[in-house]
């Protein structure tokens, strides 16, 4: 079957998943050529084994809430492909989690885990859960409801899974918490972990720095620099404080932080007091992003608008999917953007990235740009099983290399013949090959 084919075929299989079948569509499109000159693909149906999970645990999670009051929520776990390595991927708690947005989080996480050189295989997890507004002792009674379920199919060497939207240190503390207790071992089988019970240096920080140093290698390509760049990026949380700190120490003013409930403009740019700022506004819990403006006068909140209407250089979406769209990027070329770096996974519309790519401006998809996260996980992982810690300095050395191996393998599969990276080509061609490859050397399994 024809690419086109197999996605006509998905969308009659699984009608209304839009998001999973638009990472699909994107992937497809880009491998394409790659595809059609290797015919041990089509024999061995590669893209049809590819696009379907190799398997999906839906679970129902029942807890009591403060009042008393039982609660329910859904569960799930898709375990996508193991190709290279245990299924890996985070777990996102997050009240628009259902099983499309939970299909295409894996089925990207296949393609970023190979680019990282890591072995490890694509997978999600997560619950409409929504954390917002909730105690500790809710989410801790939510987050071992949800470990009852799922500690039966993970494990150091099947399915390791981390955190996501919704799910950061405190939610992984609970979680290990009970798959300890159920399971009767201490192993590596989540990762951003704490510290002092076989934690990462730099996991926290590590979407966000991976991201600026895929971002800066870009930049260097076309002998420019972060130095004085004025960049606005989405969000407030995890990704968004690490990207603000690299892109402070490299040179660059962030200018824009984001919410639920709108945008902040803050011209002189987030500082170091401003950016550990975001740690507090985001442990309040209330997931919004105007009290920044009332710590900060200074600053302008902007209710209900995405920060893209902001003129940049660099954009650097740090949200959540499909964030930035056709309109939203056709302003942003209007007030003279000259990079955009996706560091939410899929946070641009397929009519965005087609924007970026008319007029030629350098676009990173988030499979490349936000794989520092996952690498982090893949070096924890490995030092959980040698029982020992690396130092900050060779966790970054080792996450800086990786980000600068995966530009490279964006350039060789994404260059065209005028110099121009098509960024998003080149990283779905050069995940899909390692994975293919793998398969094929495995057999029809
Ligand atoms: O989207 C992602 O790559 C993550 N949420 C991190 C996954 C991981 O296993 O560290």
């Amino acid at each position: 079957m024809k690419p086109s084919e197999i996605i006509n075929n998905l969308e009659a299989k699984h009608p209304g998943e839009k998001e999973y079948l638009q990472a699909v569509q994107e992937v497809l499109e880009s491998i394409d050529a790659i595809y059609n000159e290797n015919p041990q693909y089509k024999t061995a149906r590669i893209i049809e084994r590819l696009v379907e999970p190799d398997r999906i645990l839906t679970f129902r999670v029942s807890w009591v809430d403060d009042t008393g009051n039982v609660q329910v929520n859904l569960g799930y776990r898709v375990q996508f492909n193991n190709a290279i390595g245990p299924y890996k991927g985070g777990i996102r708690f997050h009240p628009s989690v259902n099983l499309s947005i939970l299909k295409f989080l894996g089925f990207e996480q296949i393609f970023k885990n190979a680019l990282t050189t890591l072995p490890m295989g694509g997978a999600k997890g997560g619950s409409d859960f929504n954390p917002k507004g909730k105690s500790d002792n809710e989410i801790m009674r939510f987050c071992q409801a949800f470990m009852l379920e799922l500690w039966r199919i993970i494990g150091p060497n099947t399915d390791v899974p981390a955190g996501d939207i919704g799910t950061g240190g405190r939610e992984i503390g609970f979680l290990y918490g009970m798959y300890k207790k159920l399971q009767q071992e201490n192993s590596g089988v989540l990762t951003g972990k704490g510290l002092n019970w076989g934690g990462s240096l730099i996991r926290p920080e590590a979407t966000g720095f991976g991201a600026t140093y895929f971002t800066d290698e870009m930049l260097k390509y076309n002998k420019d620099s972060f130095k004085d760049k004025i960049v606005t990026i989405s969000g407030f949380g995890n990704v968004a404080w690490g990207v603000a700190l690299k892109v402070l120490e490299l040179g660059g003013k962030v200018v824009t932080i984001s919410g639920p409930d709108g945008y902040i403009y803050d011209e002189a740019g987030l500082d170091e007091e401003k950016i550990e700022y975001l740690l507090e506004l985001r442990a309040s819990n209330n997931d919004i992003v105007s009290p920044y403006a009332e710590e900060y006068p200074e600053a302008k909140f902007f209710p209900e608008k995405k920060p893209w209407e902001v003129p940049c250089d660099i954009a650097m979406p740090c949200a959540i999917q499909n964030e930035l769209d056709g309109s939203d990027a056709d302003q942003l070329v209007k007030n003279g953007v000259k990079y955009v770096a996706e560091v939410s996974n899929m946070g641009c519309t397929p009519e965005a990235i087609e924007v970026f790519r008319k007029e030629k401006i350098p676009f990173a998809p988030g499979k490349a740009a936000n794989a520092g996260g996952v690498a982090v996980s893949g070096l924890e992982m490995s030092q959980n099983a040698m029982k020992l810690n690396w130092t900050i300095e060779e966790v970054d050395e080792k996450l800086l290399r990786i980000m600068k191996s995966i530009h490279a393998a964006c350039m060789k599969f994404g260059t065209e013949e005028d110099g121009f990276v098509n960024y998003v080509k080149g990283a779905n061609i050069a995940g899909f090959i390692k994975v293919a490859d793998a398969m094929l050397d495995q057999g029809i399994v």
